[in-house]
């Protein structure tokens, strides 16, 4: 069954990408809980190839929980730290394929393409066996190898039961979500068919889904089994605000054709564009935290923030292994701690429910919109102040401007006068008065 979002009344999910989790533990407990998100997405548990780059966590082995992340118990005591913070935890799942070298695995597991003693056979492979080459033809990308890597047979039983002994272990850990990895790679029922044999049959579903005009198989087929990402929202995100006009973000969402936003998931960047440059990424400074801003302020979709590191090279692994000593330290980003983009969970959370109000452009790159009487965001991407006189359904009274932490003065009518600098914005909620 679809779900709008991860379980519980929060959204925003922010994903440690390739975070060790005892690192993540500590963020669960110092700045996510006390920051509002809904959610932690973790970096694929299960044993991977070997080697410095980060990609070969998508390269199953075996399912045994162990690599640079950590192992079994600190998996287990991750998910209980994040719980007593009051975040859910998701998993990324890599359940289409796995890998198609040989050696020994990060948990010491020996393999060889097709072969992977006590998981699967050659019997369990699909039957293409050549890479994927052509996105018109769906059985080419479902039975087809991604990248080279060893496709399973999603449509027989034992992989099948395989898969989820996997994720019902992940369950029996505690975990409450799914991020299925290549998902357009699996025929839709066949995930309903794995879904269906969870301990939990409802759990929190997000799929990978890439859009492709003209492509045979099509992300909004995967709202069947839960989630499923719009990829278009971010590729589109970056184009307005490199050389379009936010004006233009009006009816972002449906507006745009996209799919319906209660099954949709969001984001800015992930690990994947952030490298490929298909998205906005940490390297475009204040547009990237605008963007920020407009999603969580937004109500179109479940939010992610991806939170990575910095890197030249794109294949690089996480610094320290994944350890994060402390943010900003090492390369880590913690693009889930910056300021404007921490104080915009509390405000998602709080206008939840509500629907765009007093919509205000000024044709070109400054917008301005609430969310009923629970709050209003002002966001400048013009090279020049706007000061203006702003119109509310906010209750009268002192606000505190999440963004600078200035006070705002909303008068008896809804109104407000700010000047609000270039590349900046102004967020007030209702749970946030001064
Ligand atoms: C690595 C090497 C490859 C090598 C392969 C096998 O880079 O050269 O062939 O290993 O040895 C990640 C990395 C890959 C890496 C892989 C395994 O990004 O570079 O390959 O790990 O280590 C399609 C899928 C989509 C997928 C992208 C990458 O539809 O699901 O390709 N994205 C996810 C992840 C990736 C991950 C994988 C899947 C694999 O998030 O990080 O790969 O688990 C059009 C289509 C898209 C298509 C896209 C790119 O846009 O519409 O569907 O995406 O082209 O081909
Ligand atoms: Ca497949």
């Amino acid at each position: 069954q679809a779900q709008a979002a991860p379980p519980g009344g929060k959204d925003v999910t922010a994903v440690l990408f390739e975070w060790k989790y005892a690192s993540v533990a500590r963020a669960c407990r110092d700045q996510l809980g006390p920051d509002g998100y809904g959610a932690v997405q973790v970096s694929p548990p299960q044993e991977r190839l070997q080697g410095e780059a980060w990609w070969a966590a998508y390269q199953p082995v075996s399912y045994r929980i162990g690599t640079r992340l950590g192992d079994r118990a600190a998996f287990r005591a991750m998910v209980k730290a994040c719980h007593s913070a009051g975040v859910k935890v998701i998993a990324d799942a890599v359940i289409n394929h796995m890998t198609n070298a040989s050696g020994t695995g990060s948990a010491g597991s020996r393999f060889t393409k097709y072969d992977y003693p006590g998981t699967y056979s050659a019997a369990d492979m699909d039957d293409c066996q050549a890479s994927i080459g052509n996105y018109q033809d769906r059985w080419n990308v479902q039975h087809c190898e991604l990248g080279g890597l060893a496709d399973l047979d999603t449509g027989e039983e034992y992989v099948r039961g395989r898969i989820a002994a996997y994720l019902n272990d992940l369950l029996s850990l505690g975990v409450d979500g799914f991020r299925v990895d290549a998902a357009k790679h699996m025929p839709v029922d066949d995930l309903k068919n794995i879904k269906s044999r969870l301990t939990k049959p409802d759990v929190y579903w997000k799929q990978e889904t890439l859009y492709g005009a003209n492509e045979a198989v099509s992300p909004s087929e995967y709202t069947a089994t839960g989630d499923a990402q719009e990829f278009r929202y971010a590729w589109d995100l970056k184009r307005v605000l490199n050389d379009e006009k936010l004006a233009y973000l009006k009816n972002y969402g449906e507006g745009w054709g996209y799919m319906p936003g209660s099954t949709s998931s969001v984001f800015v960047t992930n690990h994947d564009t952030e490298r490929h440059g298909k998205s906005l990424s940490y390297k475009d400074g204040a547009k990237y935290t605008l963007a920020h801003v407009f999603m969580l302020a937004w109500p179109y979709g479940s939010p992610d923030v991806h939170s990575g590191y910095e890197f030249s090279d794109p294949d690089a692994g996480s610094p320290e292994g994944g350890h994060v000593k402390a943010c900003y330290s090492d390369g880590w980003k913690c693009q889930h701690a910056w300021p404007e983009i921490r104080s915009m969970v509390k405000f998602r959370n709080t206008a939840r429910g509500t629907g765009v109000t007093h919509w205000w452009d000024n044709g070109n790159d400054a917008i301005a919109f609430g969310r009923g009487n629970k709050a209003y965001v002002v966001i400048n991407h013009e090279g020049s102040t706007v000061d203006r006189t702003f119109q509310t359904s906010l209750a009268p009274g002192s606000y505190c401007d999440v963004q600078s932490g200035r006070k705002v003065t909303v008068d008896g009518s809804g109104r407000f006068r700010a000047a609000v600098a270039p590349d900046t914005a102004l967020a007030l909620h209702a749970d946030a008065r001064k």
